[in-house]
């Protein structure tokens, strides 16, 4: 059975937040107004004009640099209480360093955050959403060590500006994909492939910029407004190819050496990347004659400045694995894929029509991964900072309905079989936006953007409806049915 519990008649506690997220080079547009400077994405796919899956770029996308009033709108029709969205760093800071704070920048997410304030909605701001300054690269990015401090003199701008309205604050989206997908492969910007060493510079660097902003902003923003800060982590469920040991060691391998490579760090009780990895890649790097391991050390100093920096565990979560050991060699040599020495695979039985191929249907995935992070860093406040699923297009989105009927059953069971500490929800996302390199193929929205009408028309789809009845009534439709996936078979 796919389902993460059976049928009930449970609600969301009383000060739930239900939210719905979005990321600025997704939806603004204005690539080059108002003294934006290029950002990684827009440089790879300038460069790289077959980097997406139908030729686009997000140029002007949603263009919600010009309709944020709609925007936030829609937050307002769909009755959510909070907007997480992120700031374009290229916007705010030209040359990537804060010698140069664009006022047009900042006068817009102001103006983006008094519109919410007329609606009542909160404001979360996620600080990283993968759009790096192309400047900033041009000098290697997250691999140069420098980063941490560039880092925290554009997280001091924002603060200066907008601390004072701005309650929730994610320091990065998903940093697994910047460093293993972007430095050690392809799939994301800047698309480095210099596998098996960036990945882990990236990381390295990246774990110390949160844990600078962190202390930042506790020592010098808290005392004045207040606030909460995470860091939104992605993570599949891995579930165990077959019930042998070995298969289920595997699948406690993958949980620890990608969701654990970003969360031992910073949530565990020691601190530091999780020993499983360092032993991995100290013996594999050793093995290929390297003179020092390629995964960079924190000194015990470090462990301790870097422990502890987050408010509450953000989550961002699609879709289940089934892992097993690989037998040989796995993956480039050298790279994280290869040191780690795991295989990775969905059932084929699994439901989904979706546009993104990866994105299979495992309701009960989500409450297992959600009891893991609950057990594994000490019942961690987890708000579910992305959760949502993508088709070709349509408001009769009869697939989208039911994927957030399962998923939100399977929290409603965690949170009240499991105890499980989930104080939040967000749905992926408000709108249709520019999908990476599925271009504009891949849809994710609660409202259709007609991206061909000048004025990008947004349009509540079926699933925008559901989503305000479940937060009206905090809970499920009464016909929902747990066992039904008929929405899934074409
Ligand atoms: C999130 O990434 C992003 O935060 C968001 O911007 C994005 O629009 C949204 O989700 C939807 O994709 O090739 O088999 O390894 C999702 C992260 C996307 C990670 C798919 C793994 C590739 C699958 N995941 N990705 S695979």
């Amino acid at each position: 059975n796919l389902a993460g519990g059976a049928k009930s008649n449970y609600t969301f506690p009383k000060d739930f937040l239900f939210g719905v997220s979005t990321a600025a080079i997704q939806i603004e547009g204005a690539w080059n107004e108002d003294g934006k400077s290029e950002s990684i994405w827009d440089h790879l796919v300038r460069v790289n004009p077959n980097f997406t899956r139908d030729g686009s770029t997000p140029n002007v996308a949603a263009n919600s640099y010009h309709l944020y009033k709609r925007d936030a709108e829609m937050v307002h029709e769909l009755g959510a209480n909070i907007y997480r969205f992120s700031i374009s760093w290229p916007r705010i800071l030209p040359t990537g360093l804060a010698n140069q704070v664009n006022p047009l920048g900042i006068q817009y997410y102001k103006n983006l955050i008094s519109e919410l304030e007329r609606y009542n909605i909160t404001p979360m701001v996620t600080i990283y959403h993968w759009d790096l300054p192309q400047k900033l690269q041009d000098i290697g990015g997250w691999t140069n060590a420098h980063i941490i401090d560039y880092y925290t003199d554009y997280a001091n701008v924002l603060f200066e500006n907008f601390a004072d309205k701005v309650k929730y604050w994610i320091t990065f989206n998903e940093p697994m994909q910047t460093c293993l997908e972007g430095y050690g492969n392809t799939y994301r910007a800047p698309a480095l492939n210099r596998h098996g060493i960036a990945e882990y510079l990236c990381t390295h660097n990246l774990l110390k910029a949160h844990a600078s902003v962190y202390h930042l902003f506790h020592k010098q923003y808290r005392p004045l407004y207040g606030g909460k800060m995470g860091m939104s982590l992605d993570s599949n469920w891995a579930e165990p190819k077959t019930d042998t040991p070995r298969d289920k060691m595997a699948a406690e391998l993958y949980l620890k050496t990608h969701l654990g490579w970003y969360a031992h760090p910073v949530y565990s009780e020691t601190g530091n990347y999780p020993e499983e990895l360092i032993k991995l890649v100290d013996e594999k790097s050793k093995k290929q004659n390297y003179t020092h391991s390629r995964l960079p050390k924190f000194t015990p100093e470090e462990v301790a400045y870097v422990r502890g920096t987050a408010d509450f565990f953000g989550l961002n979560h699609y879709t289940t694995y089934l892992l097993s050991m690989a037998d040989g060699e796995v993956g480039e040599v050298p790279s994280h894929e290869n040191d780690v020495g795991i295989v990775r695979v969905q059932d084929p039985k699994w439901p989904s029509k979706s546009s993104s191929s990866w994105l299979k249907v495992v309701p009960f995935g989500f409450r297992r991964l959600l009891n893991w992070i609950t057990k594994t860093y000490n019942n961690v406040p987890i708000i579910v900072t992305e959760n949502g699923y993508a088709d070709f297009s349509g408001v009769k989105d009869e697939a989208r309905v039911s994927y957030y009927c399962h998923y939100l059953n399977s929290l409603l069971h965690s949170i009240h079989e499991d105890k499980t500490n989930v104080r939040g929800y967000f749905a992926w996302s408000l709108m249709d936006n520019w999908e990476w390199d599925d271009g504009y193929a891949s849809r994710f929205g609660l409202y259709l953007v007609d991206f061909n009408s000048p004025n990008k028309t947004r349009t509540a789809k079926e699933s925008a409806k559901l989503y305000t009845n479940v937060i009206s009534s905090r809970g499920l439709p009464a016909d929902y049915d747990p066992e039904d996936f008929t929405a899934f078979s074409s």
